[in-house]
């Protein structure tokens, strides 16, 4: 349980790992001062891969509140949930997001098959990766094919967000045949239900586009930005990258 925070806006930043067959749920918690009690983390299986990963939450408080973490055992003793570099700070957690020093707030999912890189120039040897990211000399992040099964999936995280309306506006780079599939979704705290947003199929060429889409949750949500590989086969011609990602709230249409 951490100390009584005042009420506001908060950015919650903590690392978790999980690893073994009998571990049971790692919960987190917001409990305000009057008793109310919501979830802003939940996890309820083993990961895997005994390795460390980032989770960043909104916490938007009306009166004092702690946040608790709860962590439940399984049924026998293999298993092991650990907690690391636990930070709360006052302001929200920013979406927006140029790639060209780290991922920002945004988080690698452990469910999917891989993980997005962060890339410059041509990124390795890939024919089919951009140039340049849009600025001329940043960096951007993508999935290539090479080595990746059929319908392969990596899963990119932005921070818990507020229940609202907004508008989400990205750069995307799609080009090689084994491009399969840019999928936007918003998902609620524990992945059980997600909605698609915008999908986009197939390769599109070799430059960079511009899209803007309109988001709208009645609960609390996180962004689910999933590119999806095709075949093996050609398994170096295939790039999606991502860049410049905002996020604004605005009431009604973008
Ligand atoms: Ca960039
Ligand atoms: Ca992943």
């Amino acid at each position: 349980m951490s100390p009584m925070q005042s009420p506001g806006q908060y950015c919650l930043t903590f690392w978790y790992s999980m690893f073994g067959s009998d571990i049971g749920a790692l919960n987190v918690y917001k409990e305000m001062n009057d008793g109310n009690k919501t979830v802003i983390f939940s996890k309820d299986k083993d990961i895997g891969v005994p390795d460390w990963w980032k989770s960043v939450s909104n916490i938007n408080a009306y009166d004092s509140y702690q946040i608790v973490f709860e962590g439940i055992n399984g049924d026998g003793h293999r298993g092991d949930i650990a907690i690391d570099d636990i930070s709360i700070r006052s302001g929200s957690c920013s979406i927006d997001c140029d790639f060209d020093v780290d991922f920002c707030n945004w988080m690698q999912f452990d469910g999917d098959d891989f993980n997005w890189n962060r890339g410059s120039g041509r990124a390795s040897y890939r024919f089919t990766g951009p140039d340049v990211d849009k600025s001329g000399n940043g960096h951007y992040i993508y999935i290539d094919t090479s080595g990746k099964n059929r319908h392969g999936t990596a899963i990119l995280f932005s921070p818990l967000q507020d229940a609202g309306k907004y508008c989400l506006s990205f750069l995307y780079y799609m080009y090689g045949v084994d491009i399969d599939r840019l999928q936007i979704q918003i998902w609620n705290t524990n992945g059980s239900d997600r909605r698609t947003m915008f999908t986009l199929e197939s390769a599109q060429g070799h430059k960079w586009f511009h899209k803007t889409i309109s988001l709208y949750s009645m609960d609390v949500f996180q962004i689910a930005v999933e590119g999806r590989t095709n075949y093996w086969w050609y398994w170096f011609s295939g790039v999606l990258a991502i860049d410049d990602v905002t996020l604004l709230s605005c009431p009604g249409k973008c």
